[in-house]
């Protein structure tokens, strides 16, 4: 199959791309590390007019420690956080549920930028962005937006990204050296897209009680989603298996897929608390190792 004709722009900085786009405006779309568009244009999913491929601004690739921020470039490659000392150290959710993206091919191409743009809902960096409250940077003809992730995600591959901006950087806020973290997810195969996940980043208190959970969860509705509920659960309960069993329970409200290929819908609600709980058990076992200095 063969993408329908369009006009291919390789603009070399963001104000070009954003100009570009100001021009095409809907009839633009970006490609980056083109794992997800190419497929929807050789399927006749997408037929934009022109093509703004930034592959070619420098400015996108930049990881960089900014006071507390790990601030990671729209066009760093998604293999990059698995590999990335700074990223290793400074928000160590990210390498891990990295690796669960499709294969490694797919991670080498795809982009951290292209992944939160796209906003499926089953994909890992959406969920982690919303459990690490991350802050989405964009730009467009009037300026730079800073958007919440949590607000960024808007529905069925629906985010706030208006067309004619450029979705240029994410800002991670570093993890605290105490806290803990897990990510959890179910696939039928090894590069699926997962049926379910769950990523979750906890801090305990001297007593070893939950002073903080943050959890989001793919997999189980139009858009990634914040378990708000599991986390008002926790707060000031200790970490027991029974505490952690119920309070993830609360998620299940939130599923909101119906039966589909993969799955039933009863399957995602069951599936839905077993991987919180365990994103949550995993950080809380974390959050133990970095109290005991390890
Ligand atoms: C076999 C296979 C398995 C996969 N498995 C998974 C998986 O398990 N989990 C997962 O999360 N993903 C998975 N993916 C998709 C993932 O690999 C893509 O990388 C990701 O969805 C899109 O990133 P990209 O850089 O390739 O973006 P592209 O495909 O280039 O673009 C995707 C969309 O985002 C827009 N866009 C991209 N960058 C920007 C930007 N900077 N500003 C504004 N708009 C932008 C594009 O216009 C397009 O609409 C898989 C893909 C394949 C082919």
């Amino acid at each position: 199959m063969k993408p329908p004709p369009f006009t291919y722009c390789d603009p070399e900085s963001v104000d070009e791309a954003v100009a570009l786009k100001s021009e095409y405006g809907n009839d633009s779309l970006v490609l980056a590390g083109g794992q997800s568009l190419l497929p929807m244009l050789n399927m006749r999913l997408a037929r934009p007019e022109a093509l703004i491929d930034i592959n070619k601004i420098g400015d996108l690739q930049k990881i960089e420690r900014r006071a507390d921020i790990l601030e990671v470039g729209a066009g760093v490659r998604q293999y990059e956080l698995e590999d990335h000392p700074l990223v290793g150290e400074l928000v160590p959710l990210l390498p891990e549920a990295t690796g669960y993206i499709g294969h490694i091919e797919n991670r080498h191409r795809g982009t951290v930028g292209g992944s939160l743009a796209h906003a499926d809902s089953a994909a890992e960096l959406p969920c982690t962005a919303v459990a690490l409250d991350a802050t989405v940077v964009v730009h467009g003809a009037s300026g730079t937006r800073t958007i919440a992730a949590q607000d960024f995600f808007q529905g069925r591959m629906t985010t706030a990204l208006e067309p004619e901006e450029v979705l240029v950087a994410i800002r991670y806020p570093v993890t605290p050296w105490t806290a803990g973290h897990g990510f959890v997810e179910v696939s039928r195969r090894v590069g699926d897209l997962a049926l379910a996940g769950a990523a979750a980043v906890v801090n305990l208190d001297e007593d070893g009680r939950f002073t903080s959970v943050s959890v989001g969860v793919l997999g189980i509705s139009d858009t990634t989603v914040r378990a708000s509920a599991v986390e008002s659960a926790l707060i000031g309960e200790a970490p027991t298996e029974e505490n952690i069993a119920r309070a993830a329970k609360e998620i299940v409200p939130s599923v909101t897929s119906g039966d589909d290929l993969h799955a039933t819908r009863a399957y995602r609600r069951h599936l839905a608390s077993v991987v919180v709980s365990r994103a949550i058990t995993a950080a809380v076992a974390r959050a133990h190792e970095r109290s005991n200095g390890k």
